[in-house]
């Protein structure tokens, strides 16, 4: 399943069967076909873990007429071939993509998708880096058969009027017929129901705008996070021809001076960098993972997550959604130079990779928040004309969220101003002996003195390291656990007293793999700054996040003592 609840009652949608067959034709690939799970990573393959190559993923399907096949994620390069004809390609492994086969004649047939994690000269975001490119079908696939008109795209956002709340519906409709479409689309939200015709030439796509006036609805707030289905169906010729459901929650969120509003009320976040990777899982994490992840969060007290440093699957958003954990989600790019911002094709895959993430993630309520570009090349002209391009291509992709970047803490950033939240990632007392507050306040100065002043500031990174059970009584050796903890208490302590921030994202949530390259400031090949290792064990710096975000002590959570 693609996401967590039905997308369609009309549409014919099936999820493939999960058991693909892989063949690794590169240097250091396996002897012959296996047999393996989808979603899944050829890492967690004990004969795969370092290989970088090619996986051909083949499966015989049985369908019929406009067959869509529609991959939540391939990684990091796919193609996509039916009957040993090529159907489509994408690059990046965090955005959905489809492969449409019109007309196809019922029967079997046999897809192949080649998923390619080679780094090469085609690649500007995929890098070798401090989070590991994986390969392979990492999130769920679908099969779905289409009628000749069909709904391609549907985004909800919502906002407060006069007369109570309104649902927005961008919808997308597209006739792969030659010959006329004509019919009515509606959308239905909390029993409100708003209808538009539609009219359509031969292979055309439409777009339209549904607005549904949903009246005295039940807000979506991280302590209720009321969610509501929002029903999309066409009609062509007075028959039901295609639908899209998707869940949406009612809730508005604005900057005001240097605090952020939700529904009016200010906000304090208190969250993690999250990358998507689990011990054994890899980049493919099954959702009990996924909402384990968000119930050890919340057990230390957090209310928000960052998506460092891609967009994330789907069903990790539908459990916030359900769950009222905010979101910060950001497009795909982290620590590029200005050389490596200048590569031919850097800008086109950004700003594809941002698109995507918009268009399809966009109806989520957790979402709180878009970044782009993590710690790239703000303080030269080029770069910061690049995070200039991305952060309006979001704002007019979508008005309705607030727009950020994490930035480096060196000086010398041109973009504050450009921002409607500014993020900073800092790492006192870690990579540099200074003191939190003061550095804190020095980088406060600096933002101020640059555009930035007035606005929302968050500490978007900040964070230790600490090998799960290495211990020093000391508790001084860095890499201890001890250690992690008296720091983590002490950047967070400050960072919490500072009344110009209005939130911290700890780095990071888990210790997640790295590239080999980076082996020299990385033990074990892993970023090693979890307050939970990648199997989720808890370091000792988790009592003190939890002591110091306020959060509930498993005793209070089960009625049983933990200590
Ligand atoms: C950066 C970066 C992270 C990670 C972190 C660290 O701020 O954004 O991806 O590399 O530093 O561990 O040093």
């Amino acid at each position: 399943m693609e996401r967590l609840f039905r997308t369609h009652r009309i549409r014919q949608s099936r999820s493939c069967d999960p058991v693909w067959t892989l063949t690794t034709p590169d240097p250091g690939g396996l002897a012959g076909p296996e047999k393996v799970i989808v979603p899944g990573v050829w890492e967690t393959h004990p004969a795969l873990r370092r290989y970088r190559g090619r996986g051909v993923f083949e499966q015989e399907i049985v369908c019929g007429g406009n067959v869509l096949f529609r991959f939540g994620g391939v990684s990091f390069r796919a193609r996509v071939f039916l009957d040993g004809a090529p159907l489509t390609e994408h690059y990046g492994a965090y955005t959905a993509f489809e492969a449409l086969a019109p007309g196809l004649a019922p029967g079997r047939h046999r897809l192949r998708v080649e998923a390619d994690n080679r780094f090469g000269e085609d690649s500007a975001l995929h890098i070798p880096n401090d989070y590991y490119a994986y390969g392979g079908i990492s999130r769920p696939v679908t099969v779905e058969e289409l009628a000749d008109a069909y709904i391609d795209r549907c985004r909800v956002t919502t906002r407060r009027g006069a007369d109570g709340w309104m649902a927005e519906a961008e919808i997308s409709v597209r006739n792969l017929s030659e010959k006329p479409a004509a019919g009515t689309l509606s959308m239905t939200i909390a029993g409100a129901r708003r209808e538009t015709s539609v009219i359509l030439r031969g292979m055309e796509t439409g777009a339209f705008t549904l607005s549904v006036p949903c009246g005295e609805v039940e807000p979506w707030s991280p302590d209720h996070p009321a969610l509501y289905f929002a029903e999309a169906v066409l009609s062509v010729g007075g028959k039901p021809a295609d639908d899209w459901i998707d869940r949406i929650g009612f809730r508005e969120i604005r900057t005001e001076g240097k605090r952020l509003l939700l529904n009016g009320e200010p906000l304090l976040l208190r969250g993690f960098n999250r990358h998507e990777e689990y011990g054994g899982f890899g980049l493919a994490a099954p959702p009990q993972a996924m909402m384990q992840d968000i119930q050890l969060m919340r057990a230390m007290g957090a209310n928000c997550v960052r998506t460092c440093h891609y967009p994330n699957d789907p069903r990790f958003l539908d459990l916030c959604d359900e769950t009222g954990m905010l979101v910060w989600e950001e497009s795909h790019a982290r620590g590029l130079s200005e050389e490596q911002m200048r590569h031919p094709l850097f800008r086109a895959q950004v700003k594809r990779c941002t698109e995507e993430m918009v268009r399809q993630h966009g109806s989520h309520p957790c979402i709180l928040i878009w970044g782009c570009l993590n710690e790239c090349a703000d303080d030269t002209e080029y770069g910061a004309a690049c995070y200039r391009e991305v952060l309006s291509q979001i704002r007019e992709l979508d008005p309705s969220r607030p727009v950020t970047a994490a930035l480096l803490e060196r000086p010398g950033g041109l973009v504050y101003g450009d921002m409607d939240v500014v993020s900073v990632n800092l790492y006192p007392q870690w990579y540099r002996s200074d003191s939190v507050r003061e550095a804190l306040r020095r980088k406060i100065r600096e933002i101020d003195e640059n555009g930035g002043a007035g606005k929302p500031l968050i500490v978007s990174e900040i964070g230790a390291g600490a090998i799960y059970g290495y211990h020093d009584p000391l508790g001084e050796a860095k890499w201890s656990e001890e250690r992690q903890a008296a720091i983590l208490a002490e950047q967070i302590g400050a960072v919490l007293r500072e009344p110009n921030v209005c939130g911290i994202f700890l780095w990071q949530f888990a210790d997640v793999r790295v590239d080999e390259s980076w082996f020299m400031s990385r033990p074990r090949t892993y970023n090693n700054k979890g307050v939970v290792d990648e199997f989720r064990r808890p370091k000792l710096a988790y009592r003190t996040v939890r002591a110091l975000f306020g959060g509930q002590k498993e005793k209070d959570l089960s009625g049983q003592a933990d200590e």
